[in-house]
């Protein structure tokens, strides 16, 4: 979930969650909250972004900003990065969100976990775009 949420996020945020599955297990992301500043198609103002991979430099799944819950992602792999970024302008209440994993194989089910494995969450000078 975002930092300080269910109340507002900060300014001038960048905050990455890394989920590692066990290899050969693949992650489901199941947003159950959304709330950021609407911005325009790209969300260049606040947004999530989910990643397919370990690092900002991975495929993108989508940016999401807005209100619209983004739809589920599941991952092609056993990683997933997400990142939040604020502006420094209007925040919100952000979003709180759900993974499941399971085996590659598709006829296994999926099982929640808890939380997200907290990586870094910090706060940026003059990082509007
Ligand atoms: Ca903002």
């Amino acid at each position: 979930m975002s930092p300080y949420y269910p109340g507002y996020y900060a300014t001038n945020s960048w905050c990455e969650w890394r989920i590692t599955a066990p290899v050969g297990h693949v992650i489901r992301l199941e947003f159950v909250y959304f709330n950021l500043e609407r911005g325009d198609i790209r969300c260049l103002k606040d947004y999530v972004e989910v990643l397919d991979g370990t690092s900002a430099d991975s495929t993108s799944r989508g940016r999401f900003c807005g209100y619209n819950y983004p739809e589920m992602l599941e991952s092609s792999s056993n990683n997933m990065l997400i990142v939040f970024k604020s502006d420094s302008k209007v925040v919100r209440t952000g979003f709180k969100a759900e993974y499941y994993t399971r085996k590659g194989r598709v006829d296994q089910s999926f099982v929640l976990h808890a939380s997200f494995m907290y990586v870094k969450c910090e706060v940026l000078d003059n990082f509007d775009m």
